[in-house]
């Protein structure tokens, strides 16, 4: 194995797998690097159905091994919305800082574990052989009161993490990746991928 690719269109994403993937020493594409355009329709019941769907349909047009990740947000008191429709929540275009008021907003009234919510992240591998791998990663916390921090992307703002006393929006890149969904989604991963490595 040496090259894979990995199927996102979020750049907020690749920054966060590219780093998590640094020590595998393999050339990690993004689909842009790939010269890959379109993305496959996310029609899946459950963030590992929807990653599987987006691997395996870039992989079929590549024929490389090709990486893909579903994920987003789930909030308990709301029936864990928006859940795998996070990135379609109120609207691909509408702007993250409109979703995270809203979000707040009907949390209103509720407090400390009544604000439970979790991120999480499945990773799948389709391989050209046909085989297909997935890992699941998860990050618990509570929805905050507030937007808070700089870094990340989407709902990372919101996001507050009790034990660090801090929003998932303000802590570094590296820091992040060490407790996140993603990070221990791909770790997993990362792990399947070198007991193939010589076989690739
Ligand atoms: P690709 O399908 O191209 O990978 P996407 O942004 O559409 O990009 P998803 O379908 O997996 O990705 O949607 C995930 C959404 O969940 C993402 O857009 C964010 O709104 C949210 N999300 C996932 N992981 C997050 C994280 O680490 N921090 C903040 N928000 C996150």
């Amino acid at each position: 194995m040496k090259k894979l690719i990995f199927a996102t269109g979020n750049e907020g994403k690749m920054k966060e797998v590219r780093m998590i993937l640094a020590d595998l020493d393999v050339e990690v594409l993004s689909l842009k690097e790939a010269g890959i355009e379109a993305e496959a329709e996310e029609n899946g019941a459950t963030f590992e159905e929807n990653a599987k769907i987006k691997a395996a349909e870039i992989m079929k047009r590549s024929g490389e091994i090709v990486l893909a990740d579903d994920s987003g947000l789930e909030v308990d008191a709301l029936n864990k919305e928006p859940g795998i429709y996070s990135a379609r929540y109120m609207g691909y275009d509408t702007s993250y800082h409109i979703k995270n008021q809203n979000l707040i907003r009907r949390l209103e009234g509720k407090t400390g574990k009544e604000r439970s919510a979790r991120f999480v992240c499945a990773i799948a591998a389709a391989f050209p052989d046909g085989r297909v791998l997935t890992t699941r990663g998860t990050m618990e916390g509570e929805i905050g009161y507030e937007e808070r921090g700089e870094n990340g992307f989407g709902y990372d703002p919101i996001f507050y993490l009790p034990e660090y006393g801090c929003y998932s929006g303000e802590l570094p890149l590296e820091v992040k990746n060490s407790l996140s969904h993603r990070g221990k989604a791909l770790r997993l991963m990362k792990e399947e991928l070198r007991k193939l490595k010589e076989e690739l």
